[in-house]
């Protein structure tokens, strides 16, 4: 989906009470919302929730208040963003679209990056989503509802990709030859985890889901991890999820934007440093069988990033962000030559 539009309707601004003459820019790199920054009295983050992705806005808004609310009282000491309230005590404000926007405070002098440049920068990604997760481990999971049904499960993704692939104009399906073949070559990866679900031996816990480099702020002095950010997908899942998409986004020197697959490759030093920092605050919670499944975090993550990918493609781009025709296809291009290095590497 093409989105460039940054204007902020009347109805938003005023009930966040907004000044005429605040400044609008946009922020971020996120496929899904539309995010902007506003610098009024103070500086916030304003984001128009996409409704079309995620049908339920209030469950968001009420899963990451049950966290606040519990990390406010057992870790009072852990940042983790909370959306500002508009002039009625709202969160969620709906403009007359039916879109609806909320407001969190900007978190200065803090940075994200789209890959990683350092070994530290690894451990403290993984250092402080592996945070989030231990923090809340003494939550009642039952209390949190989904925000997207079978987000990360890859057999029903593997179906939606075949789906997408039999009902695909015939010039796609050539286009996206090479990385349909290989799509399907990695199937057994479907049957893995299906028996790793099967076998009861991952722990249910609230996860963040969307643990891409870029949904981590940090200092932009010291380096250090501040706060997860991107909390629309905080629900109950397993570890191998959160682990996995920092494999996936860390590993490799270059972005999921990459065109030119020779610069995809492995640096084993950066997974050796994520893994330690994920383990340095999960690893007492973690079974015996749940360090067992470490290797299958990244391999499950970025194959399901690929065949979302490339199912987008094929439906004719209708759920990532695109600014060129192919980018869903090179996306998944990427992600299936990081796959090959995974499996070979881990
Ligand atoms: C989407 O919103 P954003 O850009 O952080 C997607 C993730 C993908 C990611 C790939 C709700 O995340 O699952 O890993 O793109 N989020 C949703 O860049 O589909
Ligand atoms: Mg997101």
């Amino acid at each position: 989906m093409v989105n460039k539009q940054h204007t902020v309707p009347v109805e938003i601004a005023q009930a966040f009470g907004f000044s005429p003459h605040a400044k609008i820019s946009l922020l971020g790199s996120g496929h899904i919302h539309q995010t902007l920054l506003v610098e009024d009295k103070t500086k916030l983050v304003l984001q128009r929730v996409n409704k079309n992705v995620f049908t339920k806005p209030e469950t968001i808004a009420r899963n990451n208040r049950l966290a606040a609310d519990y990390l406010a009282i057992h870790h009072p000491e852990y940042l983790f963003p909370r959306t500002v309230h508009d002039l009625h005590g709202k969160e969620l404000v709906y403009a007359n679209d039916g879109f609806p926007w909320r407001v969190y405070p900007l978190i200065e002098n803090t940075l994200t990056v789209d890959f990683v440049t350092s070994t530290e920068q690894a451990f403290e990604a993984a250092k402080g989503f592996g945070l989030l997760t231990r923090n809340l481990s003494g939550i009642d999971c039952s209390l949190f509802e989904p925000t997207l049904d079978r987000f990360h499960d890859l057999q029903w993704r593997y179906e939606q990709f075949e789906t997408e692939l039999a009902g695909a104009p015939s010039l796609l399906v050539k286009q996206a030859e090479a990385e349909i073949k290989l799509a399907k070559a990695f199937l057994f990866l479907v049957q893995q985890y299906n028996a790793l679900i099967k076998s009861d031996s991952l722990t249910v816990r609230i996860t963040h889901n969307d643990t891409k480099i870029n949904n981590i702020l940090f200092d932009a002095v010291t380096g250090k991890a501040v706060c997860v950010i991107d909390l629309d997908t905080l629900m109950p899942g397993f570890f191998i999820y959160d682990l996995g998409d920092m494999v996936r986004t860390c590993v490799c020197p270059v972005s999921e934007e990459e065109q030119d697959v020779t610069r995809i490759a492995f640096r084993k030093e950066v997974y050796d440093a994520l893994l330690d920092g994920y383990l340095s605050q999960m690893k007492n919670y973690m079974s015996e069988q749940e360090l067992q499944a470490v290797p299958f975090a990244g391999k499950m993550m970025t194959y399901i990033m690929a065949l979302r990918f490339l199912a987008d493609y094929l439906r004719g781009n209708t759920y990532y962000t695109i600014h060129y025709p192919e980018q869903n296809l090179v996306r998944a291009r990427n992600q299936l030559h990081l796959l090959q290095l995974l499996h070979q590497h881990t």
